[in-house]
């Protein structure tokens, strides 16, 4: 599977106009500045398709961008980031709980991002566990793999895993390097 095109398609903020056109839906959900938006810029081989920033809280809609004029990649405001206001937060939060239960749309695919360096924090496991209930395939993609020391890469994966169940799809990965880009492709479009 080879990514062709890409474009954006619009950005929402309400949880009354959303895409939903048939076309299948792969949401990236995380929590604040873990290399959302970089990672969708990484797969798709466009630098600023989607707009990253070393400041969190760059994204603040849920931007849909089409792929190959076939599928949705959504990408999601992230949650967590402290410096926002309680109530925005919030917001941020219902946006995306919204968006994976309500909107009618049930995507295909999610790819929860951490930071490796952070790892697996209270939001996370929220968002897996509601993902489990709602039958979502899911993957948790460690991404800023390039940012770890070699001599601690394998304490830091294993102890990823062990926070994850057993069953749960797991991939190290760098948006800046594109350490495994093939591997999420392969999963983002398998029994497409
Ligand atoms: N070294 C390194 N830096 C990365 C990687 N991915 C993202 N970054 C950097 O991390 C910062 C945040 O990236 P974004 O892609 O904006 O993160 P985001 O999750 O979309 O952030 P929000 O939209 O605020 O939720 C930027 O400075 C990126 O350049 C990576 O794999 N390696
Ligand atoms: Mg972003």
């Amino acid at each position: 599977m080879k990514i062709k095109t890409a474009e954006f398609i619009k950005g929402i903020t309400g949880t009354n106009e959303i895409l939903e056109d048939g076309k299948k839906q792969v949401a990236f959900v995380g929590r604040s500045n873990v290399g959302k938006s970089s990672l969708i810029n990484s797969l798709v081989g466009v630098k600023d398709l989607a707009r990253s920033s070393s400041t969190p809280g760059r994204t603040q809609e849920i931007n849909f961008f089409l792929i190959n004029n076939r599928t949705y990649f959504v990408d999601l405001p992230g949650y967590g980031f402290a410096k926002t206001s309680k109530r925005k937060r919030e917001k941020i939060r219902k946006m995306i709980i919204w968006y994976l239960t309500y909107s009618g749309v049930k995507p295909h695919r999610v790819i929860l991002i951490i930071d490796a360096r952070v790892g697996i924090k209270e939001f996370d496991i929220e968002m897996l566990s509601l993902l489990q209930e709602e039958n979502i395939k899911t993957i948790v993609v460690a991404n800023k793999m390039d940012k770890v020391k070699k001599s601690v890469e394998h304490k830091i994966i294993e102890k990823i895993k062990d926070q994850l169940s057993d069953n749960a799809k797991f991939l190290p990965y760098s948006a800046k390097t594109f350490l495994n880009k093939d591997r999420l492709i392969e999963f983002i479009f398998s029994n497409f």
